[in-house]
């Protein structure tokens, strides 16, 4: 892509870790008003990284003050002049994306050449992007003068920590809000690095404010008065426990949440290609994808040479260091969310799916997963139906293109598929009828700042990304 410019970070010591880090209020680091602090550690070691402030009740309201006061001046001025600080974000990210990434994968656990190659360009990008939009908007068919809303309380999840603080923000500021956000409670360091960016920058005070800390002070941004615009990304039931807060309220509420994603393989796809895809669907990142390709469809009749080629393709897989260039497959992000894969995978071979793991030697600290398979997988099972948000991949079968797109819609969630065929007219036929934000074909896991990105049913609601994603925090 046109944003692959990062260089090959392989050493931590490319990155500077404060042993401790405050919360971000108008424009300034400051302890928590009740001097709470938490640790955030590496998932792949257990060290401790560093020691953060943890934001409560009181911390939220004052970033919320402080974002209602910069509001005036910062809606106020031309989309040309927020563009430019738009762009300088873009540039300084892009200047220290080296550190960023190593930052990243300390503290998620991700393999460096994802942050690398993945994240940080697609974060660069989308700030890039939305610059682009600043001084648009009077062009964009949303009328004269589209309003930005106001303050935007942000409640983002630990998976893809930079990115999603960059799906965020860089809409929200374009369009001319202020922001609150809190940041994931195991991995606060890249945004308070992005804090730092905001100052270097010369982003006016309380324009952005982060406030690391746990779900209840992000349960109290989102419910906070004067927060006019509530963003969330995580999982399923704080989604829906954030759209009872919001109901009654004056707030505008976008939801990201869970999925299920099908790839289905047909009997004519390009299968190297179609291998390859299926193992980057759900390995990318462990699997801690919502729009994962968690549920592999294959065509009845090339099942089995499919999986033999799937476990050999497994068993290549390396994991270990997330810092090593060569690493495929990194730390799971926390012993909680280990705990669910663990749990949730012993109920699948508890109820008959046959398990198959690749052989690999998990290192003695940290918290890891070897690359899993689940075949003989009916839509009964659990591992058929739940997000394991792991690497876990069940294997389901079809006959007929008519059943693949029914059993692609079994399932409450409707993020993302994945189609796998050489026949362009069969793609179309099945795209139009999978209930899914996105449908990729003859690829998957590719994004891009142009393309809206969102749920059907209970994965949420609104769009993120492209133009769409500005509708998000406009009035028009
Ligand atoms: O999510 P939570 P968790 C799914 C995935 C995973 C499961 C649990 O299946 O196994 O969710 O993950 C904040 N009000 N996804 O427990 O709790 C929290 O501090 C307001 C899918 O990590 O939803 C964090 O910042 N905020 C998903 C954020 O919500 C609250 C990504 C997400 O945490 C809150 C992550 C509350 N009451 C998990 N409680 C995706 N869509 O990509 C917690 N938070």
């Amino acid at each position: 892509s046109a944003f692959a410019y990062a260089p090959a970070p392989e050493s931590r010591a490319v990155v500077d870790i404060a042993p401790s880090y405050g919360l971000f209020i108008d424009g300034e680091f400051t302890e928590a008003a009740d001097g709470r602090v938490f640790k955030t550690v590496s998932p792949a070691t257990e060290e401790v990284l560093s020691e953060v402030a943890q934001a409560g009740e009181a911390d939220v309201d004052r970033a919320v003050k402080a974002a209602r006061k910069a509001f005036g001046a910062w809606s106020a001025l031309p989309g040309a002049e927020r563009a430019k600080y738009l762009f300088r974000i873009a540039r300084i990210i892009q200047e220290r994306s080296r550190e960023l990434a190593v930052l990243e994968t300390l503290d998620n656990g991700k393999p460096i050449r994802e942050t690398r190659d993945a994240d940080l360009p697609l974060v660069a990008a989308h700030f890039f992007y939305y610059a682009g939009w600043a001084d648009k908007l009077d062009h964009a068919g949303y009328g004269a003068h589209p309003r930005p809303l106001g303050v935007a309380g942000q409640v983002i999840p630990w998976n893809f920590p930079l990115l999603m603080l960059a799906w965020k923000i860089a809409p929200a500021l374009a369009t001319g809000n202020t922001v609150v956000l809190k940041p994931a409670e195991t991995t606060p360091l890249s945004a308070l690095f992005f804090a730092d960016v905001c100052r270097r920058a010369g982003l006016p005070r309380g324009v952005v404010n982060i406030l690391p800390g746990y779900g209840d002070a992000g349960a109290a941004l989102v419910a906070h008065p004067d927060v006019d615009k509530v963003a969330f990304t995580g999982s399923t039931a704080v989604g829906k426990q954030i759209a009872r807060t919001v109901a009654g309220t004056r707030k505008k509420l976008t939801l990201e949440l869970g999925g299920k994603g099908a790839n289905i393989v047909f009997d004519d796809a390009p299968i190297d290609q179609a291998i390859e895809g299926v193992v980057n669907g759900i390995f990318f990142n462990q699997g801690q994808v919502c729009c994962a390709g968690s549920r592999l469809l294959v065509q009845e009749s090339i099942h089995d040479e499919l999986l033999d080629s799937l476990r050999r393709r497994l068993s290549t897989l390396r994991l270990g260091d997330p810092l090593d260039k060569n690493t495929d497959i990194g730390a799971i992000n926390s012993a909680e969310q280990l705990a669910r894969i663990t749990s949730l995978v012993e109920q699948g071979e508890a109820e008959g799916a046959e398990r198959w793991s690749a052989p690999c030697e998990l290192p003695g600290n940290g918290y890891w997963f070897a690359p899993t398979l689940f075949t003989g997988v009916t839509q009964a099972h659990t591992v058929a139906r739940d997000e394991i948000f792991g690497p876990v991949l069940s294997v389901l079968t079809f006959r007929t293109p008519d059943e693949a797109v029914a059993k692609a819609n079994n399932t409450p969630y409707g993020l993302s598929a994945g189609i796998w065929t050489e026949k362009g007219s069969r793609i179309l036929a099945v795209a139009n009828r999978l209930r899914a934000g996105v449908v990729w074909s003859n690829t998957f896991n590719k994004f891009d700042p142009t393309s809206p990105f969102g749920g059907y049913k209970e994965s949420g609601f609104g769009r993120e990304g492209g133009r769409h994603g500005l509708e998000a925090y406009l009035d028009v």
